[in-house]
């Protein structure tokens, strides 16, 4: 069953390969997209470490001046996609792009990569592509961070890569909608509607899109305008993670004199992660920068906090006590959100399903915190859900089964790359 389900990932992988960049699967998404691409190069990096380099290297040709790495690069145009490059209206080069960006996970896979080989060659692709990290990085620590408080702001729900997470409800409850122009889903022709996003939500989704363009996309001009500022957990902790890494980079690239700006990085998304802590439901949320109101749900975002390099007992105790207590309610983990929360739906995206990125994530996490039996937990469960349900784009937590877009991309490359 093992070495079949290798070879099926493996032949996902190809046939997703569009000739140096990877989409997430046929008809669904057919362009390249941020970290599913940074996840398909670690499932390369298993059997062709020259393609995981140039996985990452075609990413960053979508990087913007100002340091910004899209969420999605349109590299050629394909109708089967909304909404496409003409409705961004991104003036990006050398090809189209979306106009704001998604979690961070590229340093943390440049490090893996570059640790792989010491071929002088690799040292030398991980050199070229850290300048270009850094500038990202210092974006998100700008950009996205324009007050200081040590976390990640979004500007729409698309960069969270968890888009219709039950904690956007509220900030998204005050975008007005009423100017939205007429416009045709396409996720819904290829997917059954009942696990997508709602169409209330759509049209909100389209409401910010509008905002942003209409800011001609600057950054400071889209943060100051957007009726949705929300900073999120899960990317503030991949970002700590990232920059982490970065600086181990930093330190064996020869890159000196970046390391202290990354040391005040670290130092202030550590203290910047304790304004998400609700300790009402003991848990990292997400904070509406807008009203102040915090999340009141426990996502998997949560237990990202060993990955972050978040270790004070006074965290990881009760976030493990609520992973056992999660256990003990579904079959499989990670559910994306608490299935003892209202806004949970075990079928719809990202309001309950378990995505093997994400199980990945906190996995490596907890394991190199000494946490192995959940880790483990999480490791045998992405197993028995593959080995039932194939490498579907996401699953149920209550009942393994498949769900959104087939012969998904990022799930065959963690499967390659750590579930296997
Ligand atoms: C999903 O997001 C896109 C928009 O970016 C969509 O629904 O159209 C999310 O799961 C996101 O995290 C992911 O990167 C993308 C492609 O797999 O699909």
């Amino acid at each position: 069953m093992g070495a079949d389900l290798d070879a099926l990932a493996h032949t996902i992988l190809k046939d997703n390969d569009l000739g140096g960049y990877t989409i997430p699967t046929k008809g669904l998404y057919p362009y390249q997209w941020n970290w599913d691409s940074v996840f398909v190069a670690i499932g390369f990096a298993t059997f062709d470490l020259n393609r995981a380099w140039q996985e990452i290297e075609n990413l960053f040709e979508g990087q913007w001046d100002d340091g910004m790495v899209p969420h999605i690069l349109f590299r050629k145009n394909d109708p089967s996609y909304f909404p496409g490059p003409s409705v961004w209206g991104t003036k990006s080069e050398p090809f189209p792009t979306s106009g704001h960006s998604q979690p961070p996970v590229a340093a943390t896979a440049v490090r893996d990569l570059f640790e792989q080989s010491s071929a002088p060659e690799n040292a030398d692709r991980a050199k070229a592509l850290f300048p270009k990290l850094m500038a990202w990085h210092r974006w998100w620590a700008t950009c996205r961070d324009p007050k200081g408080h040590g976390t990640v702001a979004i500007v729409h729900p698309w960069e969270s890569g968890r888009d219709n997470l039950p904690d956007w409800d509220e900030p998204l409850s005050n975008v007005d909608t009423t100017g939205v122009p007429e416009y045709t889903r396409k996720d819904t022709s290829h997917v059954d509607p009942d696990m997508r996003p709602l169409k209330k939500d759509y049209d909100r989704y389209m409401a910010i899109l509008a905002i942003g363009k209409a800011c001609g996309w600057d950054a400071a001009e889209v943060v100051e305008k957007t009726p949705f500022l929300v900073a999120d957990p899960a990317i503030t902790m991949i970002l700590l993670r990232a920059n982490r890494d970065l600086l181990v980079l930093a330190d064996k690239l020869g890159f000196q004199n970046d390391k202290a700006e990354i040391e005040g990085w670290i130092a202030k998304q550590e203290r910047g992660m304790d304004s998400l802590w609700n300790p009402e439901i003991k848990a990292y949320v997400t904070r509406n920068l807008r009203t102040d109101v915090l999340g009141t749900g426990v996502s998997s975002a949560s237990f990202l906090a060993s990955y972050a390099g978040l270790s004070d007992p006074k965290v990881i105790e009760p976030l493990n006590a609520h992973f056992d207590r999660i256990a003990g309610k579904v079959d499989f983990m990670l559910p994306s959100y608490d299935p003892d929360h209202a806004g949970f739906e075990h079928k719809r995206y990202w309001r309950g399903p378990i995505w093997a990125v994400v199980n990945y994530l906190a996995a490596r996490g907890m394991t190199e915190a000494g946490e192995v039996a959940r880790a483990e937990k999480i490791r045998q469960d992405t197993v028995r859900l593959v080995e039932r349900s194939g490498f579907a784009e996401y699953f149920s937590p209550v009942d393994g089964s498949g769900a959104g877009g087939n012969s998904f991309s990022w799930t065959a490359a963690v499967w390659l790359a750590w579930a296997t």
